[in-house]
């Protein structure tokens, strides 16, 4: 970093305030996590400086050699982690992995059956705001507002009802396991693609310890960052009948030159998922999830669906505090050293920007080394801190505990992350 420092010292000073940030905090955000120090490292390459359109080895620029064997060892290892018939590790997003992944498979104003943005799922199935809900014919599944959970015989009955040409499962805020073995026959069912967005669980999936939608879906998406703990990025999974439209929907059909320094570090972190360690982290990530819904629930805090499956949980605050938004108690977390998201709720009755709830993951303070006691004591700062939203004093004193707690559990050791 000294050259950085020498040549740029305000961005310098932006990634040095981010690096303490980050370590200075407990961050509770659920599609966060820290990669580790050679996936950081591998980001920070040459290998940024090279174009790459094509495949491996079927290249439309000269000297790809080396970038070759970084990704076709990345999609190699995406395919063994997830017992996949095929990968595509170029998509620069999630967002873009699905963008490729509807255009392999539809024509504008075809007919796509995604859940509901309010209720769990993503921007890109089908949102009115979202290139998916201007340029397909989106309708939406809800969760139950009794139990937050997917009705998958009011799903089924809906399928037969509207006959979309896909169905969109996968979700960005729901804490319950996904049946995608029923998703992939309600599919079959109607004749119409299953995409399985598996963003917020694709480590979970990797480990073993949620169902895999390979073998139910047409097409699986993933972001690499999240609970699988790579970098910031997406690939694909789909079975060999459908790699060449997929490879073509990716490049030239919605991408250009894909990012080599990322699908190298990518293939850094699908190394690291393969390990047996990887299975050990993420049956912590859920029993920490757990611990912390435990510990909020015993407190009174209404949680969506009553508990949690995976990584995350949504925490209602209209059911406990009327008057509290998701935006206000985000802030007041922050301030007290946690950082969460407000998210809206099944019901939801305020705006995106408002909201009524809260939604928490373990994935980041699992990498980080917490585990279920450490939990139970952030679900008494939470409460705390919700209880008393404005109270500065109450604020402080938590602020000054959650400082103590980060210094027990150093980010970085050595301060990679900046090595300045
Ligand atoms: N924005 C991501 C999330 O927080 O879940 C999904 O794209």
């Amino acid at each position: 970093m000294d050259y950085l420092k020498n040549t740029d010292p305000e961005i310098f000073e932006a990634i040095r305030a981010e690096s303490k940030r980050q370590s200075s905090q407990l961050e509770l955000i659920a599609s966060e996590n820290f990669v580790s120090s050679a996936v950081l490292q591998a980001m920070g390459t040459v290998m940024t400086n090279k174009y790459a359109e094509g495949l491996p080895f079927k290249r439309y620029y000269g000297g790809c050699e080396y970038v070759d064997i970084a990704e076709d060892l990345a999609r190699k290892r995406a395919m063994e982690l997830f017992s996949a018939e095929y990968a595509n590790v170029q998509p620069h997003s999630g967002a873009q992995a699905n963008m490729a992944s509807y255009f392999a498979f539809l024509n504008p104003g075809d007919k796509i059956l995604g859940m509901n943005l309010s209720h769990g799922g993503h921007l890109t199935h089908g949102s009115p705001v979202n290139f998916s809900g201007k340029i397909f014919e989106a309708i939406s599944y809800e969760v139950n507002e009794s139990d937050g959970l997917i009705n998958y015989d009011a799903l089924r009955e809906q399928a037969l009802r509207t006959r979309p040409k896909m169905i969109v499962t996968g979700a960005s805020a729901y804490p319950r396991t996904i049946d995608f073995e029923t998703f992939g026959e309600i599919a079959r069912e109607i004749d119409a693609f299953l995409l399985a967005d598996i963003a917020h669980i694709a480590g979970l999936v990797a480990a073993g310890i949620h169902q895999s939608p390979v073998p139910h879906s047409d097409v699986v998406t993933t972001t690499t960052h999240k609970t699988l703990r790579g970098p910031r990025g997406a690939l694909i999974l789909c079975k060999k009948e459908h790699s060449n439209i997929i490879d073509k929907s990716v490049f030239p059909g919605t991408q250009g030159g894909p990012l080599m320094h990322i699908i190298a570090a990518k293939a850094v972190a699908l190394k690291e998922a393969l390990h047996p360690d990887f299975k050990n982290y993420q049956s912590q990530v859920v029993a920490n999830a757990k611990a912390l819904a435990d510990g909020l629930m015993e407190h009174g805090l209404y949680l969506v669906s009553g508990g949690t499956d995976n990584h995350l949980l949504l925490i209602d605050l209209s059911k406990s505090y009327e008057d509290l938004t998701g935006r206000d108690a985000e802030k007041a977390l922050e301030l007290a050293g946690m950082t969460v998201n407000k998210n809206t709720v099944p019901g939801e009755t305020r705006s995106p920007f408002v909201t009524s709830g809260l939604r928490i993951g373990t994935a980041a303070l699992t990498t980080r080394g917490l585990c279920e006691t450490d939990m139970r004591q952030i679900a008494d700062w939470i409460v705390k801190v919700l209880a008393n939203p404005t109270n500065e004093e109450v604020i402080r004193s938590v602020a000054k505990e959650i400082n103590d707690m980060c210094q027990d559990f150093p980010l970085y050791s050595g301060d990679s992350a900046v090595r300045a």
